[in-house]
């Protein structure tokens, strides 16, 4: 029989999934905005010219959900689980592709009061890059590498390889992960070195490498990543989390990073859920973050932009 998945979030990474995984299983998307069918076209490498159309229904259908992949912002993750948790059963599956730390913690807190406190909840952590430049384009802007792991005992007992051998199927290099909370960290840690420079810098992820901000504040950015992962019982010496920061921004050169593609379309960024989180959680454990609390400032107080040319000379937005 052929699997079934529900993506709720057809952003650019939600997208570049639901495109590439509709050629091996049913996909499905669930969007407060479109019924019908969504048409999507990617483009990027020669594999990735691909034209789909996918059906999209609201979330409030009543169709059990089987395997849901929630590829909303963080900031919209609780929100979203919630506006189709009358569709969650027993034996359901979701996977929580968020950026950054914080929703994971409270989409935990919120099933367990739920109707539904024994579901299986996996994390997912991804480095592919896409971006949509006009609505109903997606560009697969970076090759990367996606993990799949448990979130609580259930998802522990039933695993997810049928996830991951479909993403593989579908082309994107992907693996489990024992430890997926030491993956959700240092996928963190990259974030917190790039994202926040390229929407202050307003440049694609290669581009921070030459930025006077980046290059006068990753030392002590890598440092204050250290402490706080050790604290997170996931130690890892500053010299590795700043060459890991300089390795993905460079594997990613020429994509705009999710924040910078939020401010460009006149959203709210996922600062908190990164450098915000980082800030936060140092507060509480008595260590300093300066350089975490600076650059989520700076990205708080960015104005919101509906257009803004990028450092190619593309515009963007509207
Ligand atoms: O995760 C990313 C993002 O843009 O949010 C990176 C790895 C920086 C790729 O763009």
């Amino acid at each position: 029989m052929t699997p079934s998945i529900h993506i709720l979030g057809a952003g650019s990474i939600g997208g570049l999934f639901a495109a590439r995984l509709s050629q091996h299983c049913s996909i499905t998307l669930i969007s407060r905005h479109s019924t019908g069918n969504l048409n999507i076209r990617l483009t990027g490498n020669p594999e990735d010219q691909l034209v789909v159309s996918l059906p999209c229904e609201p979330p409030d259908s009543q169709q059990p959900l089987e395997r849901l992949l929630i590829t909303t912002k963080s900031n919209d993750t609780l929100t979203a689980l919630q506006s189709i948790s009358h569709r969650l059963t027993t034996s359901s599956q979701v996977y929580l592709f968020q950026n950054g730390l914080g929703s994971h913690f409270d989409i935990l807190d919120y099933l367990k009061s739920s109707r539904v406190p024994n579901i299986a909840l996996y994390a997912a952590s991804t480095t592919e890059g896409a971006n949509r430049p006009t609505n109903g384009e997606i560009i697969h802007a970076g090759r990367g590498q996606t993990w799949f792991g448990a979130l609580n005992a259930i998802a522990k007992n039933s695993g997810c390889g049928s996830i991951c051998d479909l993403f593989n199927q579908a082309g994107f290099r992907s693996n489990i992960s024992e430890d997926i909370w030491a993956i959700l960290w240092k996928k963190l840690a990259i974030n917190c070195g790039i994202n926040p420079y390229t929407a202050i810098c307003q440049c694609r992820n290669g581009d921070i490498l030459q930025q006077p901000l980046f290059l006068d504040t990753i030392d002590e950015l890598s440092r204050e990543l250290e402490l706080i992962l050790q604290v997170a019982g996931y130690p890892e010496d500053h010299e590795t989390i700043k060459a890991r920061i300089i390795s993905v921004a460079t594997a990613t050169a020429a994509n705009v990073s999710s924040m910078l593609q939020d401010i460009y379309r006149g959203k709210s960024t996922e600062i908190l859920a990164i450098n915000g989180f980082v800030a936060k959680f140092a507060a509480e454990h008595g260590l300093n973050a300066k350089i975490n609390e600076q650059l989520t400032q700076r990205v708080l107080s960015l104005p919101a932009s509906s257009k803004l040319i990028d450092s190619s000379g593309n515009t963007h937005g509207e």
